[in-house]
């Protein structure tokens, strides 16, 4: 078989074309032509004359002010207990730019000033020890590039008639970045930790002194103290200047603007891992401590609120994840689930991280449901809507990680639906 004959080959129902397509340079072929060059008389203004000076810290195109952070909503009488989210169908690649990173605050923004910043590891340690930000800069530190995701993210999926929105807005609070910083181990390893310790709990320097238990057993694993992000130091949004990060957990025990570590025996039981981020099922009792996202994917393009213009070839594009290692396999339906091919996966493919994957459809003109689903590498596979709202009680909102479905309408028009 040649590249042209992959590129003739269907992978699955409706349009489906192989991902191979993507790896030859033939692909280019059906999307892209050669022109001539313009005299010079007719290049563009921009080709005429000088262009702009540098600047000290550089900003996006003025032609893409449009990609934003959106639905920023905050509690009433508040201004910073909610949420924004990553606009997912205006980027690509899987690292979040740090000004698009999704935000989730209990009580705003604290505005820390690093030289009077101190993180104290305290309780049932040998040595009770307190770090200042300059000390940290001197330890060992390593760099991971990982998502984080709020459990409560895609919860509006929950709603018995589906909505219409983005995907940004059903499934943009979550983002992928490179974190830096010293793993927690070191740190827990020169305090010294007691035998009979088994647990820390985090608490942040915000107003809400947001709290969480972690078992120490993670702590020990994968967690970083992280001081940097996409190479630059933290913004305050994300939990300027230090910030836990648990890789693959949910978001919220990534305790941001961290100052304090208690090591414990027991877990604390902190409001927000009993009355939140607990998970009510269907016979009534609530689980608690539900720490690893589940394996997930999404497509972002195309999606709620977008358009097709005409029938041709697209490019399917979205994400998938696992909070318990790396993607294997995502595949893609555009028949609503009765066929799908394996989709391209950019690599690498890294644990813990936003997966990117791309499948080429020949769209038709006619009604669509597309649909993605992911399987990670310990074979855990993304679970359809119906089977994860089975063992829920009615209203547990968080840990939503099902199937998601997109109709495109015979207009070219895309919603959100269920099948
Ligand atoms: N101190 C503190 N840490 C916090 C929060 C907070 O409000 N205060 N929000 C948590 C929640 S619910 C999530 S999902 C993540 C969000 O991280 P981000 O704002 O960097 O995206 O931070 C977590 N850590
Ligand atoms: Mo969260």
């Amino acid at each position: 078989m040649t590249d042209k004959d992959f590129e003739m080959t269907p992978a699955a129902g409706n349009g489906l074309m192989d991902r191979r397509m993507f790896l030859g340079a033939t692909a280019a072929g059906g999307i892209s032509m050669l022109v001539a060059q313009p005299a010079a008389a007719n290049r563009p203004a921009w080709t005429q004359t000088p262009g702009k000076g540098m600047n000290s810290y550089g900003s996006p195109s003025r032609f893409e002010t449009d990609v934003q952070r959106v639905g920023i909503g905050s509690q009433a009488g508040t201004v910073g207990s909610g949420a924004s989210r990553t606009p997912l169908e205006q980027l690509n690649g899987v690292i979040t730019p740090s000004g698009l990173h999704f935000e989730r605050h209990h009580n705003g923004i604290p505005d820390i000033d690093p030289d009077q910043h101190k993180l104290l590891i305290h309780g049932l340690v040998d040595r009770p020890l307190s770090f200042s930000l300059e000390t940290l800069d001197r330890y060992p530190m390593t760099s991971r590039i990982q998502f984080l995701e709020c459990s409560g993210n895609s919860g509006a999926l929950l709603s018995p008639t589906p909505m219409p929105r983005t995907c940004a807005q059903l499934h943009g609070l979550v983002a992928a970045s490179e974190w830096t910083g010293v793993p927690l181990a070191i740190l827990l390893e020169e305090a010294g930790v007691k035998p009979e310790a088994r647990w820390l709990v985090a608490e942040g320097a915000d107003a809400a002194m947001m709290s969480r238990s972690v078992p120490l057993d993670k702590a020990f694993d994968d967690a970083l103290l992280a001081l940097y992000q996409n190479g630059e130091r933290i913004r305050p949004s994300n939990g300027y200047p230090m910030r836990l990060f648990l890789p693959g957990w949910e978001g919220n025990m990534s305790v941001k603007w961290l100052h304090r570590i208690k090591v414990t025996s027991e877990p604390a039981m902190t409001k927000d891992e009993t009355s939140k981020y607990s998970d009510l099922l269907s016979d009534g009792t609530a689980q608690l401590f539900t720490f690893p996202m589940g394996v997930k994917s999404v497509i972002t393009n195309p999606s709620g609120g977008l358009n097709m213009s005409k029938p041709g070839l697209y490019q399917i594009t979205g994400l998938a994840w696992s909070g318990a290692g790396r993607i294997n396999r995502v595949e893609v339906s555009a028949d609503g689930g009765k066929s799908w091919a394996q989709a391209a996966l950019d690599q690498p493919v890294l644990t813990k991280n936003l997966t990117r994957f791309r499948t080429p459809w020949r769209w038709n003109g006619a009604p669509a449901t597309l649909m993605s689903r992911a399987v990670d590498e310990h074979g855990s596979v993304q679970p359809t809507r119906e089977s994860l709202m089975a063992g829920r009680a009615k209203g547990a909102f968080y840990h939503y990680n099902a199937i998601q479905a997109w109709r495109v309408g015979e207009n070219g028009e895309v919603g959100n639906v269920y099948v």
